[in-house]
């Protein structure tokens, strides 16, 4: 179907059946014998998998050998800053001083960094709710994000628009959306605005696999190939929507297979690998800036963390979880730039400190910027704004 090439990574036998371990499979909320059964087949095989991280450990090591230097270091900064900033916001978040929701991206960094890397500072972002790790990936200050998550006016959104609602026009960034799917037909309009404007620009729409199965997911698939329009939409599939699995919500668990009934182009990606989402991004960006033709990209991936920070996490188990974090990106990634002479233990440490002093002044930062004032309660809300008082 396209010159891209599919790189499977033996989806069904690795994952979701995991919590047909003991016991396990009665907490999870109706499910019957026949899908106990298929979690049987499903069960993850530990040796099957440590041979596959070892091949995808090889993979990497490969794809290292064609990117400088300059941004393999930079990738991993932008991956240990993610991390580390997300720890900290929990910390904070238990302090009470988040309010409202914060859905943490900690598992999921490659996505965001290796997609993002492979864009022009004009291309265009949006995302969901899930978004501190695409902001701080297209180089806002984790001091404004902190600020932001803190809802204070020193925030990227003047403290209005807290967790979910990140937004940096400078940097193209349109946000950080709370409605399931509702940024895709957004970065529609987007792409068919810069097409209108005769612009080579690229739109890139991230989403959960969740959104796949609204109907706006279609809409905008449908009228972005019709219409020829440069937009990139990536699925991150981190095989749950709150605290149901994929596979009891999508009657097929390929989610890239979508494309197929709009004649759109279409890659499977690991999202344990940046260096393949890169690389995967990148040519999709290239259809879209040369050819003007949309694409979708599935990245496969996995949250370490509950799905915000009150999830009671009963629909996995630990030792699902603890397979997945065998295969840190972070660490994947760290270990292998060492292997390659890329950088060694001392480095490494160095960029640790570096991201530790960045994310300690953000608290710092956050902590002093003022409350909104209340007379701003009414700017930014529409493009004309209504006066008070009338
Ligand atoms: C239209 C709509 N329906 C339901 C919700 C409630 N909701 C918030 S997050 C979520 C799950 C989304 O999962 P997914 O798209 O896979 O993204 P992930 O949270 O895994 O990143 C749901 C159902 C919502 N915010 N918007
Ligand atoms: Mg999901």
């Amino acid at each position: 179907m396209s010159e891209l090439k599919v790189t499977p990574m033996r989806p069904r036998t690795q994952t979701e059946g995991a919590s047909a371990g003991a016991g396990v499979a009665e907490e999870r909320d109706g499910q019957g014998r026949g899908e106990q059964a298929r979690d049987e087949r499903d069960r993850i095989d530990p040796a099957g998998l440590r041979e596959e991280h070892e091949r995808r450990q090889q993979e990497q090591q490969k794809h290292i050998e064609g990117v400088d230097r300059e941004t393999l270091l930079r990738m991993l900064y932008q991956m240990v800053l993610i991390r580390r900033f997300e720890e900290k916001a929990a910390e904070a978040y238990t302090l009470g001083k988040i309010g409202g929701f914060c859905h943490l991206y900690i598992g999921q960094e490659a996505v965001a960094v290796g997609a993002l890397s492979a864009l022009r500072p004009d291309d265009y972002v949006l995302t969901s709710y899930r978004d501190h790790g695409h902001a701080l990936a297209l180089g806002m200050s984790a001091d404004e994000v902190m600020a932001e998550l803190f809802g204070r006016a020193g925030g990227c959104s003047a403290g209005k628009g807290g967790s979910m609602h990140l937004f940096d026009t400078d940097k193209h960034f349109l946000g950080g959306h709370g409605i399931v799917g509702g940024q895709i037909p957004l970065a529609t309009g987007v792409a068919f605005a810069t097409k209108y404007k005769g612009t080579d620009q690229a739109t890139l729409c991230f989403f959960g696999e969740a959104a796949v199965n609204q109907g706006a997911f279609h809409e905008s698939l449908n009228m972005a190939q019709l219409w020829k329009l440069p937009c990139v939409y990536i699925c991150e599939n981190n095989q749950y929507g709150m605290g149901t699995s994929l596979k009891r919500a999508m009657s097929i668990s390929d989610v890239s297979q979508k494309a197929v009934g709009y004649g759109m182009e279409s890659e499977f990606v690991d999202g344990m690998d940046v260096l393949a989402v890169r690389a995967a991004t990148a040519r999709a960006v290239e259809r879209a800036r040369k050819d003007s033709l949309p694409s979708l990209i599935e990245i496969r991936t996995y949250r370490f963390m509950g799905h915000s920070m009150s999830d009671p996490g009963h629909y996995r188990t630990r030792a699902e979880i603890e397979q997945y974090q065998e295969r840190d990106p972070i660490k994947v990634f760290g270990d292998n730039l060492r292997e390659k002479g890329v950088l060694d233990d001392e480095g490494l440490k160095a960029v640790e400190a570096r991201v530790r002093e960045e994310v300690e002044r953000s608290v710092k930062f956050a902590d002093a910027s003022p409350e909104p004032a209340p007379e701003e309660l009414f700017t930014d809300i529409y493009a004309s704004p209504i006066k008070p008082g009338r």
